[in-house]
């Protein structure tokens, strides 16, 4: 794709802001533009930027079709920059304003916490493709690695739908912002992306879907949070990033129950039930796997309690998941109300630590996200029941594994139960993954690259893309 002064805009960026008589933002975008295209070729999926890959593009927020499908060679990819449509009365529904109009301009008031909450979310889009650029090499079959560059070019999509917010929205201050995005990177040691999990490595497919699963899912619910907001250009954006967002929640989601499905095949098929002797990834490597990226996830909520998350919800930056459904949440205000932690106290002991409500908002959005990956694992668990399996998954203790927040002051197992540093040093890699056992795993992921055929320790999946067979050339190499 090719920026310049001569361009009808719209046909190169579709979008529905009005780019092409907006000549400020055209301005922007032509700057940014080939910062970013050489960050994609630099950071993007290796290997494979010349192949033709049969991809979805959101061409309008038109909910019966917004998107195309079509062999797109990725550095020809449109991204493009979506609205979704006024969803509610343009009134605040939650916070001090309740009631006042939404905004369409940045209060000046709220201009630094909205700035840094679009650079933290926008952060997290090119990291995750940072974090992935090698995958492709590795990956189990042609379809899968249609669905993983799938992910990667709408993370980068999301990383446009943000940086149209800085560029619009922020003047001069945004569009540094912008560049700032490129510059970070994935696990730099003078320049790392913003939040810890998007700096950790993701070496193979096991990772990659339990952070899809995972670690993408706390992107749904920070997105869904933030399509609460009261700064309504955000709370559009946001919407419509959802749209795109569900189906890397499939990726992770099915990714790991194709896994967990071929093992517990593999053990009825071997004598031992010891799939390593087949190449399979045994259930408890699995949960070790779960254990990790759901635990890292949860840092991503930000502390317990939180006095950014009470002034963020205070000034209606920021809602809980669903804020507009009185029915689950009658309390608009959360003033008054308390929330209750379950925590260890500094010898060990349960406690319970009560937390004024607007100031518990991370742990609010935190606990409808385990809800949510809860209801993932019972189908998990349903993969092993119809495959006649006894084992069965399960997401750790929050506090488990913790770097922020109120439990990462001590450790504790999967159930929670406190653990000396010691104990914890002794004994983590019961729990977690061991270099020994990620080198396995890689080990196993031979890439195979003919159409309709699976690498050994994954099952296919139940049916292909958009109504193409499982057996289609999704990539062509
Ligand atoms: N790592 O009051 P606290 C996605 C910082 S994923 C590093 O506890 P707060 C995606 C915090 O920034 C969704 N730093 O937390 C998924 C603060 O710093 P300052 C991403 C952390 O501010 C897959 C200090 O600690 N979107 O889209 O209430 C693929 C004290 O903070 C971390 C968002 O996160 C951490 N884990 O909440 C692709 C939404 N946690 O102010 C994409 C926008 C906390 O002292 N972000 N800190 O310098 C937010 O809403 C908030 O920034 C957070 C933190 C929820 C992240
Ligand atoms: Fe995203
Ligand atoms: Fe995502």
């Amino acid at each position: 794709m090719n920026v310049d002064s001569n361009v009808n805009y719209d046909d190169v960026i579709p979008n529905n802001v009005n780019l092409s008589d907006n000549r400020k933002l055209q301005r922007a975008i032509r700057e940014w533009h080939p910062k970013f295209m050489k960050w994609w070729w630099d950071r993007g999926p290796e290997g494979f930027q010349n192949s033709d890959v049969f991809l979805r593009t959101a061409i309008s927020v038109d909910s019966s079709g917004w998107a195309t499908y079509a062999y797109v060679r990725m550095p020809e990819y449109k991204w493009g920059i979506f609205l979704a449509p006024q969803r509610r009365e343009p009134t605040i529904h939650f916070g001090d304003k309740l009631g006042e109009d939404t905004w369409e301009s940045v209060p000046g008031e709220h201009r630094n916490d909205l700035r840094r909450l679009i650079v933290t979310q926008a952060d997290t889009e090119p990291g995750s493709v940072e974090q992935q650029q090698k995958l492709g090499y590795s990956s189990p079959s042609l379809y899968d690695m249609r669905n993983l560059f799938q992910v990667n070019v709408e993370e980068a999509r999301h990383l446009w739908a943000m940086v149209y917010l800085l560029q619009q929205f922020f003047g001069r201050d945004g569009r540094e912002e912008a560049e700032e995005l490129l510059v970070r990177h994935s696990g730099s040691a003078d320049a790392p992306r913003i939040l810890t999990t998007f700096n950790e490595p993701i070496l193979d497919w096991l990772d990659f879907f339990c952070f899809a699963m995972f670690t993408d899912r706390d992107g749904k619910y920070q997105l869904g949070a933030l399509a609460e907001s009261a700064f309504n250009p955000l709370s559009r954006t946001t919407q419509f990033m959802l749209t795109e967002e569900a189906f890397h929640l499939f990726v992770g989601e099915t990714g790991v129950g194709r896994t967990i499905r071929r093992t517990a095949q593999l053990m009825k098929e071997v004598p031992s039930e010891d799939v390593t002797t087949v190449e399979g990834i045994p259930l408890n490597l699995i949960q070790k796997y779960v254990n990790y990226w759901y635990s890292v996830s949860l840092d991503l909520f930000g502390s317990e309690d939180s006095s950014n998350a009470a002034s963020f919800f205070a000034s209606s930056l920021k809602g809980r998941f669903g804020e507009g459904n009185r029915k689950k949440y009658p309390d608009a205000s959360c003033k008054e109300a308390w929330y209750m932690i379950k925590a260890l106290d500094e010898n060990g002991n349960d406690c319970n630590i009560e937390v004024p409500m607007r100031r518990a908002m991370n742990a609010v959005l935190r606990d409808s996200y385990i809800d949510d990956c809860n209801r993932a694992v019972r189908r998990w668990n349903k993969v092993l029941e119809d495959e006649d399996i006894s084992f069965r998954m399960q997401l750790p203790s929050d506090r488990f594994n913790r770097k922020i927040g109120i439990h990462a002051t001590h450790h504790a197992d999967p159930d929670g139960s406190y653990l000396t540093k010691e104990e914890w040093e002794r004994r983590k890699y019961e729990w977690v993954p061991s270099e020994k056992e990620k080198a396995y795993v890689r080990s196993v992921m031979v890439p195979v690259k003919e159409a309709g055929r699976f690498a050994n320790w994954i099952t296919p999946p139940n049916r292909g893309i958009s109504g193409k067979p499982i057996d289609f050339e999704y990539v062509r190499l």
